[in-house]
């Protein structure tokens, strides 16, 4: 195993394995025709077709502050925003292409006023860049996303024109890393089939990035696609092979550990309703409840949840996401200690919850309502004291009903029954 790569990783990602909690932002030109990020693959839209969107782009509403603030009130610590999608349209004022945000009637370079305003309310700064880009005319089967080959393993690309899109992708990270301050996490997406590391010129990317930003941390998704491949799972990492895992769309079910069974940094992305993009008709949201227990349940398996926001073509997060967002703020408000800095409690996960552990507290998050007393099985004798975090109230240790049976296990008498009704599950 390469052990300097693990251990540059370890060091890292120590804040990021703190802090827990972060914002996805997908905002783009496809927020107008509001269907999906996709959109333009989707419905075989032409560059033409496409175009529309580019000269009507005008977010007169964009208030990165109020973005800033409400990612900050939901407890998140950081954030991700698409400053290139697979469309290639750019948020930020690249020299390298015209089909950039300062040059709709925007006039506004969208990156830059995010990195500012999320760090003034003092939250970390990552921005997301599309490897794939089907607009610039140097990737394959520029214009016509249906290209019976494009996507095709045989297909001979002339390496030449390949490496002049190569060129402007490195070129455009450069000029993020070195014109847009100390960045925190760069969010590559993603490789595919042929497409992937060494394809990318990864190494020299990320000689590249190492020497801009030696502190900065990037996802595996120049190796990997999605949930799927790259060699931080081996035990012997490549040097592009980022520092922590990305799966989508799902939480692992048993975290993300490599070959040899040790646990690697990871971040679960999951969206808030059924789009990464704003879609104006999809209403589907996940309630906060869910949302909430599906951060401990990352953070009891060790990992992150960047959860996403799609802005609308006006430049607002949408009401029903912002009303998610603050009843999540209110929990984390009380609960933040069993979230920052915890991570697994390596105690077998209890039938009503789930545990998570910092230090030599244990926090127990009570999913279920419960008839009695709250078993710790295994616990017996190793808790001094036990308070209920949200209001710092004493909850009472009991002694279990048949100790022939119980005598290894713990109980919490938690007596009063306003702690056992929900909207919201409570900690221990
Ligand atoms: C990618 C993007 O395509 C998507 O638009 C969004 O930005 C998401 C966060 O990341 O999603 C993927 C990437 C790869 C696969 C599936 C979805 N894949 O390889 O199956």
């Amino acid at each position: 195993m390469n052990r300097s790569i693990v251990e540059q990783r370890t060091e890292r990602t120590q804040w990021f394995l703190h802090d827990r909690f972060g914002m996805f932002i997908h905002w783009g030109l496809y927020a107008i025709p509001a269907r999906d990020e996709w959109v333009r693959s989707q419905e075989k839209m032409t560059l033409e077709d496409y175009q529309v969107y580019f000269d009507e782009f005008n977010p007169d509403l964009y208030d990165p502050r109020a973005w800033a603030r409400i990612a900050k009130q939901a407890g998140m610590k950081y954030a991700v925003m698409t400053a290139k999608h697979h469309d290639g349209f750019c948020l930020f004022d690249s020299q390298l292409t015209d089909y950039k945000s300062t040059n709709t009637q925007a006039k506004r370079d969208l990156v830059r006023e995010f990195l500012d305003a999320f760090r003034a309310e003092g939250l970390k700064v990552g921005l997301y860049y599309s490897l794939l880009d089907w607009r610039h005319p140097d990737y394959p089967a520029y214009g016509d996303l249906h290209h019976p080959m494009r996507d095709n393993p045989e297909f001979e690309r002339d390496p030449a024109t390949f490496d002049r899109y190569l060129d402007y992708m490195h070129g455009q990270v450069r000029e993020l890393l070195t014109d847009y301050g100390m960045l925190d996490i760069m969010w590559f997406d993603f490789s595919y089939e042929h497409l992937q590391g060494k394809a990318w010129r990864a190494n020299e990317l990320m000689e590249m990035i190492r020497s801009l930003q030696p502190q900065i941390i990037v996802d595996n998704r120049l190796e990997a696609s999605g949930s799927i491949g790259g060699s931080i799972y081996s035990n012997d990492p490549s040097f592009y092979s980022g520092d922590f895992a990305s799966p989508e769309q799902i939480i692992p079910p048993r975290g993300v550990v490599n070959e040899a069974g040790e646990s690697i940094p990871w971040e679960a992305c999951i969206t808030l309703n059924n789009h990464w993009s704003y879609s104006s008709s999809d209403q589907v949201y996940k309630t906060a409840r869910m949302i909430i227990r599906k951060l401990v349940e990352c953070v009891s398996k060790n990992g992150n949840l960047l959860l996403n926001v799609g802005p609308n073509a006006r430049g607002e997060i949408p009401d029903k996401s912002k009303a998610i967002l603050e009843e999540i703020g209110s929990w984390i408000r009380r609960n933040s200690d069993s979230v920052y800095g915890c991570g697994e409690a390596g105690i077998e996960k209890p039938e009503w919850g789930r545990y998570t552990k910092r230090g030599d507290k244990l926090y127990a998050h009570l999913f279920e309502e419960n008839v009695g007393a709250i078993n710790l099985l295994g616990l017996a004798g190793r808790i001094k004291k036990a308070r209920l975090l949200a209001d710092g109230s004493e909850v009472l240790i009991g002694h279990p009903w048949n100790t022939a049976l119980y005598s290894n296990d713990a109980f919490l008498s938690l007596s009063r029954p306003e702690h056992y009704t929900f909207p919201l599950p409570d900690e221990i």
